[in-house]
C-alpha cells in the first residue's frame, strides 16, 4: 500500500465505505493539529472554549487532517484535573466542531470523557497513557473509533523523576505492538502509535527511538509522532532556556525527519509553518 490508512467502525468526514468499516486513507504524512483547551498547556495554554474553537476551525482551515482536542496538560509535573473540569472545556469545542468536515481526536486519558467526547461528535481517542485503563479499550470499541496509542513510563507528575530502560527502543515498541494487538482483538476498528517523545524519556531515549523510526513505521500500523515545541528541542537547538514558542523551526525539523522515515502523521502547533515545509520536502523527493 502507498499512503496510510485508518479504519473506523461508523461513518467520519472523508471516509469511504469498505464492506462494514469506514476508512479514512492519505497518500503523505499529514498533521494533526493541537487545540488545547487548558489554562496550563507547556507552550500554548490559556485557551478557553470559544478560543479554541477558533483556533480548531483555522487549523483546520490551514491544513490538518484531524484536530486534537485535550483539556488536561500533560507537561511534565502537571497535576491531573476532574472528569467534570475536562469535559466542561472540551465538550464545548467538540460539538462546536460537528459538521465542519474535520476529523476529531480527544486527547484523554479518562474512560468517561472519552465516551462522552465520542457521543458529541469525537471519532478518534488519543491516549497518552496507551490504553492503561481497560475500559478504554471497550469504549473505542462499543464507539467503534480507533485509538491512538502512545507510550509514557510513569504519570505526567512523576515522569521526569529518572526515566530508566535496559532497552528503550525494543521496550517501547514492543509495548505499542502489543497494546495494539490486544486492542484490535478486543473489536477496536483501528489503531496509530506513538512512541511518546518527551513522556518518560530522556533526550538520549528520544533519540534513540527517533533514530530507530524506520523498524515501527515498517510495521502494519500508522505511525504518530508529536515532539511540537518540547523542551528536547530547545536543547538540540543550543537555547534550552528560550521560550516554547520559538521552538517552530526546530519542531519542523525533527518531524521532516520523523516523514522522511515514514511517519504517517505529525501532532503539530504551526500547522501552516509544518504544511509549508512537507510540501516543499515532498517536492524535493518528486
Ligand atoms: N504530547 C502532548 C500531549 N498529547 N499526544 C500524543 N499522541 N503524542 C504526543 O507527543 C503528545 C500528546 C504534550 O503536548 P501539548 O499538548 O502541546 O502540551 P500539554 O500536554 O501541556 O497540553
Amino acid at each position: 500500500m502507498d499512503g496510510f490508512e485508518l479504519c473506523f467502525g461508523r461513518p467520519v468526514p472523508g471516509a469511504l465505505r469498505e464492506g462494514g468499516v469506514w476508512m479514512v486513507r492519505w497518500s503523505t504524512c499529514g498533521l494533526m493539529g493541537i487545540v488545547n483547551v487548558t489554562p496550563d498547556s507547556f507552550s500554548d495554554g490559556g485557551r478557553g472554549p470559544a478560543a479554541a474553537l477558533d483556533h480548531a476551525r483555522q487549523l483546520h482551515a490551514e491544513g490538518a487532517l484531524i484536530l486534537d482536542i485535550g483539556g488536561e496538560s500533560t507537561r511534565p509535573g502537571a497535576e491531573p484535573v476532574s472528569t467534570e473540569t475536562e469535559l466542561d472545556r472540551v465538550l464545548p469545542v467538540i460539538r462546536g466542531l460537528c459538521g465542519s468536515g474535520a476529523l476529531i481526536s480527544v486527547d484523554t486519558m479518562k474512560p468517561e470523557v472519552a465516551a462522552a467526547a465520542l457521543d458529541a461528535g469525537a471519532h478518534l481517542v488519543n491516549d497518552v497513557s496507551g490504553l492503561r485503563d481497560p475500559r478504554m479499550v471497550q469504549v473505542c470499541a462499543e464507539h467503534g473509533a480507533p485509538a491512538l496509542l502512545m507510550h509514557m513510563q510513569g504519570t505526567p507528575r512523576i515522569m521526569h523523576h529518572n526515566p530508566h530502560y535496559d532497552d528503550v527502543v525494543a521496550e517501547v515498541f514492543g509495548f505499542l505492538r502489543t497494546g495494539a494487538a490486544r486492542a484490535l482483538a478486543a473489536g477496536v476498528p483501528g489503531v496509530l502509535l506513538d512512541p511518546g517523545i518527551g513522556f518518560g524519556k530522556t533526550l538520549e531515549h528520544n533519540l534513540a527511538l527517533l533514530r530507530a523510526l524506520p523498524e515501527l513505521t515498517a510495521g502494519p500500523w500508522p505511525v504518530l509522532i508529536g515532539a511540537s515545541r518540547k523542551r528536547m528541542l530547545g536543547v538540540l537547538s543550543g537555547e534550552p532556556d528560550a521560550p516554547a514558542d520559538t521552538r517552530d523551526a526546530a519542531s519542523l525539523a525533527l518531524h521532516l525527519h520523523s516523514a522522511r522515515r515514514g511517519a504517517a502523521l505529525l501532532r503539530v502547533h504551526d500547522v501552516l509553518g509544518h504544511r509549508r515545509g512537507l510540501r516543499v520536502q515532498e517536492a524535493l523527493e518528486g
